[in-house]
Parts: structure tokens; C-alpha cells; sequence
């Protein structure tokens, strides 16, 4: 743990540096004042998270050179690390927007700032054209430059696709709830949150170590399934869940979105509760609200809910357990319980 904690206080003196250098960049002739709004998007945005992703490169790496990285591979993987939690900023600033959310990380969120409004949409895109130029400014030169742009332009592609889908859906369920499946879910799922979440940080470090990712695709269905949990426990936290702790209020009830919660609700309801649920999901006053967070209750989705998670738990450990690397069997068990039971 304190290794851990070594790493992280490690990562963050990293983040000044990468910033620095985006605000004094030679061929942008910047004002002051540019150079402070920059600053001001990027330290709100950038490195208040859990930092999941970004570590996660630093840690993979590590297992995979099986050994104590030098200061020059600590530095690179960091940088990676760090571009991982750019592109993490972008997806937030964008999906707060989007979902009308609240609050993010503790705090409001940053399109409901004094003087940002809709210009966070231009935040967000500024947030992943840093991305482009950090990339560029360390990783040119290297062998794994190629794959390791197209891999993440793929991955941002397939996050960009499955907010498509989370919307379109949404949008869809309002007519006709029973569009509300899990066969959709787990669609929208695995292109909005498993891609960048959990392969992009061990695709990255592989790439860094020199491996071809083609030899990795048993690995990648894994992480893909490890997303998908990962988006329930979000779906779940997003109702049962402490704000205080997640930092974060929900909105998925307001929001009509297919949550994994509706979903188990939907299937388990008589007509009478489905009435219920049809009548109130959706609308944003209060009084629907908790109409539909008693009726969770009273299916005892909170049950169900601890049901899935340990069954999910075991499915993915016996997964890992039957890799054939002892070394992706530790990357991925670290990763595995990192989540598990996670309240934020
Ligand atoms: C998150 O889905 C997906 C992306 C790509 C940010 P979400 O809206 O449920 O996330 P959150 O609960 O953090 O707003
Ligand atoms: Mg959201
Ligand atoms: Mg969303
Ligand atoms: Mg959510």
C-alpha cells in the first residue's frame, strides 16, 4: 500500500510538468490570460479523480518489466498515465453535460462554473487535443508511436460510440421501457465505459513494453467484462450510493437512463409495480424520484445487486486464475480488486 501510495504522490509531481509545458508550448503565442484559463480547465479537470487509469499504466508496466521501473520508464509511463486522465477529463466534462449532472469529484460540476456554460464543450475538445500534443511531444520517436495513436483515436472512437448509444437509448426508453435490456446494456456498456477504462490503461503499458496487442485478446475480453461491472457498481452508486463519498450526485432516475438498476427492476416487477415505474421514471421532481428509489427497494434490487457483485467477482477471478501468465494473472487480479465493493 505505501508502494502505492509512493506511486501516486510520484505520478501527481508529473502532472505540474506536463502542464507547464502545455501553457509555455513554443508555437502557441499565448497571452497571460489564455495561459490562466488553461491552467484554471486543466486543475479543475484533470488531476482530482481517483486516478484509476492513469496509475493503472504506471502499475501494469511495472509487472510487466518485472522490476523497479527506471526514472526515465517511471517518466514515460506517467506521461501516458497522465494522457489517459486527460482523455478521462474530456469524457467527464462532456458526460456531465450531457446527463445534466450536479456535481463530479466533490465539487459542482465544471459547465455549471460561473462563466463556463456551454464553452465546456470547447474545454472538453481542448482537453483531448492536449492529449494529441502530449503524445507527440514524447512519443514520436518511438518504435510504438503508430499503434499507440491509433489504439487510443480506436478507443476514444468507441467511447464516443457508446455515449451515442447511452443517449439514443435513453431517448428510445421514454416511448417503450422494455427497450430496457440487458443485451443493450451490456452494448452500451462495453463501448462507453470498458474500452477506455480498463483495456486502454494495460493496452497502453503493453505497447510500452514493446508487446503486440494482437497476442492479447483473451486479456482484452476480461477487461472488457471487468468494464461492465464497473458500470454496474456506477449505476448502482448512482441511486445507493453516498454523494458525500462518490463525490457526485445521481441522475440516472431524472435522466431515463438504462441503468443496470431499471433493468433487474423492470424484470422483476408485477403489473401493478411496473405501472409504477412507467408513471414515475424519468421525471425529475423529487416525489417520482422516490417513488421509483422505494420501489428498488422493494424489490430489494440492493440484494440482487450484492448478489451480481460477488457472483461477478468469482466469474472474473476464475477467469484470471485460468490465464496461463502468472504475470497477467497479478495485473489483472490488482485490477480486479481495486474495484471490488468500491463506494466511489
Ligand atoms: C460514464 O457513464 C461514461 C463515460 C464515457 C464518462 P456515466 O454517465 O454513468 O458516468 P458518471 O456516473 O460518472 O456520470
Ligand atoms: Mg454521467
Ligand atoms: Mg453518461
Ligand atoms: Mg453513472
Amino acid at each position: 500500500m505505501a508502494q502505492l501510495e509512493e506511486t501516486r504522490s510520484r505520478f501527481l509531481a508529473l502532472y505540474d510538468i506536463l502542464k507547464h509545458e502545455l501553457m509555455h508550448d513554443a508555437d502557441i503565442k499565448f497571452t497571460e490570460e489564455m495561459r490562466l484559463r488553461v491552467e484554471e480547465i486543466l486543475d479543475y479537470n484533470v488531476p482530482r479523480g481517483k486516478l484509476n487509469r492513469g496509475l493503472a499504466v504506471i502499475e501494469t508496466y511495472k509487472a510487466l518489466k518485472g522490476d523497479e521501473l527506471s526514472e526515465e520508464e517511471f517518466f514515460l509511463a506517467s506521461v501516458l498515465g497522465w494522457c489517459l486522465e486527460w482523455l478521462q477529463a474530456c469524457l467527464l466534462v462532456l458526460d456531465d453535460i450531457m446527463d445534466n449532472s450536479q456535481t463530479r469529484r466533490g465539487c459542482i460540476c465544471w459547465y455549471r462554473r460561473p462563466k463556463v456554460g456551454l464553452n465546456a464543450i470547447n474545454h472538453g475538445i481542448l482537453l483531448k487535443t492536449h492529449t494529441h500534443r502530449i503524445f507527440r511531444r514524447y512519443f514520436r520517436e518511438k518504435p510504438y508511436y503508430l499503434e499507440l495513436t491509433e489504439l487510443c483515436d480506436e478507443v476514444g472512437y468507441q467511447t464516443s460510440l457508446g455515449q451515442m448509444l447511452d443517449l439514443v437509448i435513453t431517448h428510445e426508453g421514454k416511448n417503450d421501457l422494455s427497450k430496457y435490456t440487458m443485451q443493450a446494456y451490456r452494448r452500451i456498456v462495453i463501448y462507453k465505459t470498458s474500452y477506455y477504462s480498463f483495456y486502454l490503461p494495460v493496452a497502453c503499458a503493453l505497447l510500452l513494453s514493446g508487446e503486440e496487442l494482437e497476442n492479447y485478446n483473451g486479456i482484452k475480453e476480461i477487461l472488457i467484462e471487468m468494464g461492465v461491472y464497473f458500470q454496474v457498481q456506477d449505476d448502482y452508486l448512482d441511486c445507493f450510493g453516498d454523494p458525500e463519498v462518490a463525490g457526485k450526485i445521481g441522475t440516472d432516475i431524472e435522466d431515463y437512463k438504462c441503468s443496470w438498476l431499471i433493468i433487474q427492476a423492470l424484470k422483476l416487477a408485477d403489473d401493478d409495480k411496473k405501472q409504477i415505474l412507467y408513471e414515475n421514471y424519468g421525471k425529475s421532481d423529487p416525489i417520482s424520484v422516490k417513488k421509483v428509489k422505494s420501489l428498488y427497494q422493494e424489490l430489494d434490487i440492493q440484494g440482487i445487486f450484492s448478489k451480481y457483485e460477488a457472483e461477478s467477482y468469482e466469474k472474473l477471478l476464475s477467469a484470471i486464475e485460468a490465464r496461463s501468465s502468472s504475470v497477467m494473472r497479478e495485473i489483472l487480479k490488482a485490477l480486479l480488486e481495486k474495484i471490488y465493493q468500491r463506494k466511489k
